[in-house]
């Protein structure tokens, strides 16, 4: 794809894709947040862009965006600096900066609601250098749920294998994103005892069926508790409608759309476990790099 996307295009995009979503979209809020992790219209022109819908209560009417940011941007820095979040005495402040002291980061990116605004920021950690789980429990603003689980990584062999941290400001949770994992999906065992073992509900037939095909496992955290919030297995697919998926009408929409208009109609879908309940996402590149392939661990497709 050539250079030539600008930020007006990407901010029509996400008009155009809010719309049949029913979600509001305002210029004087997303524009904002597009132009603050870049200068000038090209800002964005080398980045993966990716929308992203779920299927649960907390995230109807919502379709958020994330994008890799140009290299020489701290995101951070960056969103305090354009007032995209407020400076803040909880641990949720001082992670990003941990996590940079002790952690090589090979690219970061964002995350933002057309409606919430700034949520979260992914740091990628390379490929070839993927972290240690035990040295990211160390970190002093980590959630302590993280050093509580290292047994259960260590028994899984994922304890090695840190591909990403996103930090989520308004939530204050933590993803943590186990890199080359399952290029081959995963086993029903594995994913059943695993679920038992984070205290999540049991799996439906659907969701174990999905998991099974997934290259990925990332679980959410907060400060709140010891207990492992939610843990969604991710899966790479030309075409969700071929998944056992249940996608209303909006959602539906959705997917024909990036389907088509995407590049070669690429998707992440991932089902997680939640306190309240199971839901999917589906996440849509709009602007694809082949270089994400590597930062995702070489994902299995199906
Ligand atoms: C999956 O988690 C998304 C990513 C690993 C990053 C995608 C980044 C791009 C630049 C395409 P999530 O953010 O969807 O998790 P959650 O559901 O917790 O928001
Ligand atoms: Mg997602």
């Amino acid at each position: 794809m050539s250079g030539a996307m600008k930020l007006a295009d990407l901010y029509s995009a996400i008009e155009d894709t809010a719309r049949p979503l029913d979600v509001s979209c305002s210029r004087d809020r997303v524009w904002p947040i597009l132009a603050a992790f870049g200068d000038g219209e090209d800002a964005l022109a080398e980045s993966v862009i990716a929308f992203r819908v779920a299927t649960d209560i907390g995230h109807d009417g919502e379709l958020d965006c994330r994008f890799t940011i140009p290299e020489n941007v701290d995101p951070y820095d960056r969103a305090l600096a354009k007032g995209l979040t407020e400076k803040t005495g909880h641990p949720v402040g001082a992670l990003l900066p941990d996590v940079q002291g002790l952690c090589p980061v090979d690219t970061y990116a964002v995350d933002f609601g057309v409606v919430g605004g700034f949520k979260k920021i992914y740091a990628f950690f390379p490929p070839d250098d993927l972290q240690d789980l035990s040295k990211l429990a160390g970190v002093p603003s980590m959630p302590r749920a993280l050093g509580e689980h290292l047994g259960l990584s260590d028994r899984y062999g994922l304890s090695g294998k840190t591909g990403c941290v996103a930090i989520d400001y308004p939530s204050r949770t933590v993803n943590i994103y186990y890199g080359e994992t399952f290029p081959n999906g995963i086993e029903r065992d594995v994913i059943l005892s695993m679920l038992a073992e984070t205290g999540q509900q049991a799996p439906s037939a659907r969701m174990l069926a999905f998991a099974q095909a997934a290259f990925g496992i990332y679980i959410t955290l907060s400060w709140d508790s010891v207990k492992i919030k939610r843990v969604c297995f991710a899966a790479m697919t030309p075409d969700p409608m071929r998944l056992p998926i249940p996608l209303d009408p909006k959602i539906d929409r959705f997917v024909r759309r990036m389907r088509d208009a995407g590049p070669d109609g690429k998707f992440v879908c991932g089902v997680a476990s939640s306190p309240r309940g199971e839901y999917y996402k589906l996440q849509a590149y709009y602007q694809w790099r082949p270089w994400m392939v590597e930062l995702m661990a070489h994902p299995a497709s199906v």
